[in-house]
């Protein structure tokens, strides 16, 4: 079966290619789509659905939309469908850090967390998948651990330096690709979406 990935995030598109091997995975610019779609949602299966939605009715193509995020129990479930503009949308005028947005957002984490006992949070991936005919499958997946004081490791993309997983006894950074697609949000949502088809 082809699908296209409805993503601009280069790291999820690679995970998603290797956990279905048995499916013909294309990008959205491979599709020959490069339009931007809007994340108004308030929640993961909203915005997921709208990223799906929108690539499969201009490619004509089944579209596999992710969202996903980061949910820190002592934020009241914060950064969750903000993760992605975390510190763009939170930080205050006067904090400043180097770096890319996923770097900045890791450190706009650790000065949000300074001090805090309850390090518990999990990521939470939820995937639409939408045909041309209208028809749509979802599926969720959690992975569960905490965040640390410092990062640890250079592997993944987004929080997974500061994420020490409770199943791997180590960061998502620390992981190779395989040990982190076993047990993290997106390999479960995966797994249960292919079960579903
Ligand atoms: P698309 O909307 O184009 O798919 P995006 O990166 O904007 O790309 P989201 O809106 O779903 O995607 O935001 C997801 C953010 O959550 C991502 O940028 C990371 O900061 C974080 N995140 C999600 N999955 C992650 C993972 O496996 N490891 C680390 N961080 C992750």
């Amino acid at each position: 079966m082809k699908l296209v990935v409805a993503t601009g995030n280069r790291h999820k598109l690679k995970e998603i290619r290797e956990i279905l091997k048995d499916f013909e995975v294309i990008s959205a610019a491979e599709a020959g789509f490069f339009g931007e779609v809007e994340e108004t949602g308030e929640t993961f299966l909203d915005n997921a659905l709208l990223k799906a939605r929108a690539v499969s009715r201009a490619t004509h193509l089944p579209a596999l939309g992710d969202d996903s995020g980061l949910c820190v129990d002592g934020l009241g479930g914060a950064p969750a469908v903000y993760s992605a503009r975390f510190s763009r949308m939170f930080a205050p005028a006067d904090w400043t850090a180097e770096g890319d947005d996923d770097a900045r957002n890791r450190a706009f984490l650790l000065y949000k967390m300074q001090g805090m006992a309850d390090r518990s949070a999990h990521f939470c991936c939820t995937l639409a998948l939408c045909f041309p005919d209208g028809r749509e499958l979802t599926a969720e997946g959690r992975t569960f651990g905490r965040i640390l004081t410092e990062e640890r490791g250079e592997g993944g993309f987004g929080y997974d330096p500061l994420f020490f997983s409770d199943d791997l006894q180590k960061t998502f950074g620390e992981a190779d690709e395989e040990e982190k697609n076993s047990v993290s949000h997106r390999g479960r949502a995966l797994r249960r979406l292919k079960e579903l088809l």
